[in-house]
């Protein structure tokens, strides 16, 4: 008996270790030329990914870093939707990330088989999208406040039972409407509104997180606690304790991580599974 993730077209196995590649569709990322050439590269790198050894696609249109504006939905619509239509054609799960409704029925209807929403389906609307959809996965991410405000004003006390008790409340709220556990992910949300200690927190006491029995992603890439803890602070750089972080999260019990350098990542979680897979066959030694 090996878990999977139940999205629309695919049944994800979790037996080993996932890399959800990120995609960002934002004309700072792929400057100017306009739409049709941010389509275009943002598809590029949807393969590149896929090349490197990404078992699934992120595509998101809006970066949310702290403090960053939110894009209106036309523009999120204008710049994600293009992409999503090409991106199903290729042979990967293609998740999106997104929090608003109108987005995510777009691109429901376009194929896609996940949605990634750092607000957990608590825009109005949401729920009622991902629960009228019968098959799509999603992943409910855990953040407290808003982008604007997070880290102006992060968290207090223990982080941890109180990350869990959101995401409980959420599942709870989702399987109501008749959503089946096994379409449903769970997300600490590393660096939404928690400081340095809370989210390395978050990361030793990850275990805590997996009582609801639902399987767990990590986005730890490129974030600012990794910057915060090397000193490194061009988040271009941070690739290398963004695969440690991976691999830590990996083994701490996540089932899938969230990750710009895929490449690098597959590479270092093969090391993690070559271990992995020894100790449990010393396991089953009586
Ligand atoms: C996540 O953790 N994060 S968007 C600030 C950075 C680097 C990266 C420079 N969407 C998550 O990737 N979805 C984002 O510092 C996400 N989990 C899930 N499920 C923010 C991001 C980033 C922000």
């Amino acid at each position: 008996m090996t878990a999977a993730w139940q999205t629309s077209r695919f049944a994800i196995d979790l037996a080993r270790p996932q890399v959800m590649g990120i995609v960002n569709v934002t004309p700072d990322s792929f400057s100017d030329g306009g739409a049709h050439a941010s389509t275009h590269a943002a598809l590029r790198h949807c393969e590149q990914l896929i090349e490197e050894g990404a078992d699934i696609l992120d595509i998101g249109g809006e970066s949310t870093r702290p403090g960053s504006p939110a894009v209106p939905l036309e523009e999120e619509l204008a710049r994600v939707v293009p992409v999503v239509r090409e991106a199903v054609k290729l042979r990967v799960p293609v998740s999106v990330d997104t929090y608003k409704p109108e987005v995510m029925r777009a691109v429901l209807e376009l194929g896609a088989d996940i949605i990634n929403d750092i607000w957990a389906l608590r825009q109005p609307g949401a729920m009622e999208v991902v629960s009228a959809h019968p098959a799509c996965g999603v992943c409910l991410m855990h953040m407290h406040r808003d982008p604007q405000t997070m880290q102006v004003a992060p968290m207090s006390g223990d982080v941890v039972p109180a990350v869990r008790e959101f995401l409980e409340l959420q599942v709870k709220a989702l399987t109501n409407r008749g959503v089946r556990p096994e379409r449903i992910v769970l997300d600490p949300g590393v660096g939404f509104g928690k400081t340095v200690e809370q989210n390395f927190a978050l990361l030793a006491r990850q275990a805590e997180l997996l009582g609801p029995g639902l399987p767990l992603l990590a986005g730890w890439s490129r974030k600012s606690s990794l910057g915060a803890v090397t000193g490194i602070e061009a988040a271009g750089e941070r690739m290398v304790p963004s695969v440690a972080a991976a691999v830590l999260a990996v083994d701490k019990g996540a089932a899938i991580v969230r990750v710009h350098d895929v490449r690098e990542t597959v590479a270092a979680l093969a090391v993690w599974q070559a271990m992995n897979r020894e100790q449990h066959r010393e396991e089953t030694r009586q």
